[in-house]
């Protein structure tokens, strides 16, 4: 059984970490999108650095700085990341992916690329004996109404159905509309609404009935302990990847740990 709530310093190397047959790896908000950027290298020494090492990989959404349909699979980034992570798979490691809300739209052709399982949002699953929600992150971002609008419009079946009948240079155009339009308007959140809602948390792990969450998406790495129902109930916040920073959740039979990559 897993101590949801314990946490062990990062007292050995990262490659002892990730070197165990038994270990659950999580990583998320990679945003990758450039091949040649130092991020995209990153990722790729991970990849070799977990293959055939560890027994499942989670990757908990916003893989890709945005992902516009199934038949950018072969552009030479999106080829890559998904070569990497077949290869993972080919020594023996599960590959789990989940959408964020920048790669939603990563499909069947994504998946069977990348030999990768794709999980909705939320699911449950069992970690060494500890039931645990995984999301993305942006669910429980419910006091942002702005946001979770946008969401309920573009994760309906038509919009997706027609944005795709675009060319995709008109759907990277739209894709850069949309950017620069959510930039302006988040200028103009606060930092509180951009975060998860306490309440939407705890209802998630009580419908779900897990002490144990792990998501992405709010980019605020942390450990975040609280009480319901008298459980004691465990947060972790994965951290997005950028020039300065990166990191992976690794869950073994005995404890989480965050491995520093950067
Ligand atoms: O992504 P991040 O973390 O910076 O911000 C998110 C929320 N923003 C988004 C929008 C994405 O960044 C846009 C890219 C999506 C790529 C998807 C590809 C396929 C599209 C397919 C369509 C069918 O998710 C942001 C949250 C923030 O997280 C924190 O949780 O606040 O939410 C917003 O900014 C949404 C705005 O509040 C409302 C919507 C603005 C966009 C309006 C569209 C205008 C289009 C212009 C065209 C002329
Ligand atoms: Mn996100």
């Amino acid at each position: 059984m897993l101590p949801a709530a314990s946490f062990r310093p990062n007292a050995m190397s990262e490659r002892d970490h990730l070197r165990d047959e038994a270990h659950v790896l999580f990583i998320s908000d990679l945003h990758l999108s450039d091949l040649d950027s130092p991020v995209t290298e990153r990722f790729t020494r991970f990849c070799r650095s977990i293959a055939g090492s560890c027994e499942s990989l989670y990757i908990l959404g916003d893989l890709f700085e945005f992902w516009v349909g199934d038949d950018t699979a072969d552009e030479p980034l999106n080829r890559h990341v998904c070569a990497e992570l077949a290869r993972v798979r080919a020594t023996g490691v599960r590959v789990h992916f989940m959408h964020g809300n920048r790669d939603f739209l990563a499909g069947p052709g994504f998946s069977a690329a990348a030999e990768a399982t794709l999980l909705p949002d939320p699911t449950v699953i069992d970690l060494h004996g500890t039931r645990t929600l995984l999301m993305h992150g942006d669910l429980l971002c419910t006091d942002d109404l702005a946001y979770q609008a946008f969401r309920r419009q573009v994760r309906t079946p038509e919009v997706q159905r027609q944005f795709l009948t675009l060319s995709v240079e008109a759907r990277k155009a739209r894709v850069g509309q949309t950017r620069a339009e959510s930039e302006r308007v988040k200028r103009e959140k606060s930092e509180a609404i951009m975060d998860v809602s306490p309440e939407a948390v705890t209802a998630a792990m009580r419908e779900h009935r897990c002490d144990l969450l792990i998501h992405g998406h709010t980019h605020r790495p942390g450990r975040h302990e609280f009480e319901v129902d008298g459980n004691v109930r465990t947060r972790w916040v994965l951290s997005d990847w950028t020039l300065e920073r990166a990191d992976c959740l690794c869950a073994t039979r005995e404890a989480i740990t965050r491995i520093q990559l950067a």
